[in-house]
């Protein structure tokens, strides 16, 4: 898909007539800046803007509010690293190469949206969560954590190759360097394109000291689904991501000084060490009571798998809250130096997550809770969409939509589509009425099987393959939570070769070589 230029300077002409007046005008606008801000594992269920039941947050709210909230956000793969590759290539999997966390290094030679807004005149940077392996390129300012990060006083690693460790709490740090970068770091004769990419809420959900206190007189109840017996759906029975029997008592719910033991009891001291001796002592003071509750107790069975729940749930809300008062000082910030109605805010996660449906924590599956990601916009001068926009989007499609709010061309190969016209509030037509996905990395860390599938308005089919071969088929109107594989039914074969004439369509289209090793 090509964008042109309606509008073409025209130096020294003398502009006669409505038409040329509006021409004038559209040149005189100066070219929109892209707040990007992304987090990790941050699900819709934890935001009040998308599900009022567990938590507020005030200012993603805040941006849903005075812009847009998109009802069907969508991953490509579920998992970090292939869902930031897709997010910054424009292509799934299959087209950017980057599969997996554990063996792949993104090739940095190819094509991204920050390098072609950087060709189009932007100044680009990222700060924080970057995990592609290879070095960023494609912008002229980037500071990221290695890895997944730290959450206390985290090393970072510079644009020479340094690692430096700075002091304090990294999602308020994340922060901190964007508002500096924009404030000193960037040209101010350009447009700029800034991803502030968090770790937060990524796995061991460690709270800022300074909030460990809320959230705690709480009652949450377990989701509907959190007994789920995999029943139909052996794949779903082969994952090692129960609360119940994966979750770790110390490393993930730092039950530390029990005589426990823990497999995970080297990352939870790696994580503790880090903090300054006052933090150390507020953590051990607040978790240390909570130690000793959780021993007189004596739980076990359900009452445990309940008690691990609700303890997660609260380190998980604490996590937020902190994104939540950061994403605030961006807003503010722009506000305050007039650039927020020129900006475009985008917010949304590299994927769901799993806050106990079906037993669960992570991601990773093409059930619904991860397979979906919340996305949230303010939308700046010119774009007066607001409320819901309910279209099919996929992370492949924030590359396209950048490239056209910044008037350059979206190149043929890319397998997103521009958000724009959708936030003009136009109605497409021919919009995307199937949504591919496709998740590779097993054998692995919670064991979730190879899959694709495709997804409409109404089913899910999916494939897990690989050591196993099993098809599911879902009605996700009758059978929202995904409980009842259909598959073998014979009342929907029907659907079933429907779908698997979308699923083959699809696998040609975005050329996944997949497409050869299954048959109708
Ligand atoms: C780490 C976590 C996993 C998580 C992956 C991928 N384990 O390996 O629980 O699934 O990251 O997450 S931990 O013991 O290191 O916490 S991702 O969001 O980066 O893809
Ligand atoms: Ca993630």
């Amino acid at each position: 898909m090509k964008i042109s230029r309606i509008c073409q300077p025209l130096a020294g002409t003398i502009l006669v007539g409505a038409a040329c007046l509006s021409c004038a005008k559209k040149e005189a606008r100066k070219p929109y800046n892209i707040l990007f801000i992304m987090t990790d594992d941050h699900t819709a269920q934890m935001m009040s803007c998308y599900d009022t039941r567990y938590m507020e947050t005030p200012n993603l709210d805040r941006i849903a509010r005075d812009g847009v909230r998109f009802t069907n956000s969508f991953v490509a793969n579920s998992l970090s690293g292939p869902s930031r590759a897709c997010m910054i290539t424009g292509k799934h999997s299959c087209g950017n190469l980057f599969y997996d966390n554990t063996t792949c290094v993104f090739d940095n030679s190819q094509q991204t949206f920050p390098k072609l807004l950087r060709k189009a005149g932007y100044e680009t940077a990222v700060i924080g969560k970057w995990h592609l392996e290879s070095l960023p390129t494609g912008f002229d300012y980037w500071q990221i954590v290695p890895g997944q990060g730290e959450y206390y006083n985290p090393g970072f690693i510079t644009m020479d190759n340094d690692t430096i460790v700075k002091q304090g709490y990294l999602t308020n740090i994340i922060t901190d360097d964007a508002i500096d970068w924009m404030e000193n770091g960037r040209d101010r004769d350009k447009p700029f394109c800034l991803l502030v990419h968090h770790k937060a809420i990524h796995r061991n959900w460690m709270a800022d000291t300074t909030h460990l206190n809320l959230y705690e007189d709480r009652t949450i109840p377990v989701p509907e689904t959190f007994y789920d017996d995999y029943e139909g759906r052996p794949a779903a029975a082969a994952q090692e991501m129960s609360i119940d029997k994966d979750m770790d008592l110390v490393y993930d719910l730092k039950l530390f000084g029990t005589g426990m033991d823990s497999r995970l009891m080297g990352s939870y001291m790696y994580n503790v060490d880090r903090m300054k001796p006052d933090e150390r002592a507020a953590w051990d003071r607040f978790y240390g009571k909570i130690a000793d509750d959780f021993m007189e107790r004596g739980l076990s069975g359900k009452e445990l798998a309940e008690w691990k729940f609700d303890r997660y749930m609260k380190d998980y809300m604490k996590v937020v809250h902190s994104l939540d008062n950061n994403v605030g000082r961006l807003l503010d910030y722009l506000e305050e130096k007039g650039l927020l109605d020129n900006t475009l805010v985008v917010y949304t996660s590299d994927q769901g997550f799993y806050m106990g449906e079906h037993g669960w924590f992570d991601k990773r599956f093409m059930y619904e809770e991860s397979f979906r990601t919340p996305l949230i916009m303010r939308l700046p001068d010119g774009f007066t969409r607001r409320g819901d926009i309910t279209e099919m989007v996929q992370n492949i499609d924030y590359a396209p939509t950048f490239l056209e709010l910044a008037g350059a061309d979206v190149p043929e190969d890319m397998h997103g589509v521009s958000l724009v016209p959708l936030l003009k509030g136009e109605k497409p037509e021919g919009w995307r009425e199937s949504l591919y996905y496709h998740f590779y990395e097993y054998p692995a860390e919670h064991m979730v099987k190879r899959h694709y599938g495709v997804r409409n308005d109404r089913y899910k089919l999916i494939h897990f393959y690989n050591d196993i071969d099993c098809w599911e088929l879902y009605d996700l109107e009758n059978d929202p939570h995904e409980l009842h594989n259909l598959y073998d039914d014979p009342a929907y074969s029907v659907q079933v070769a429907m779908m698997k004439d979308e699923l083959r369509k699809l696998q040609e289209q975005y050329d996944d070589p997949a497409r050869f090793s299954w048959h109708i």
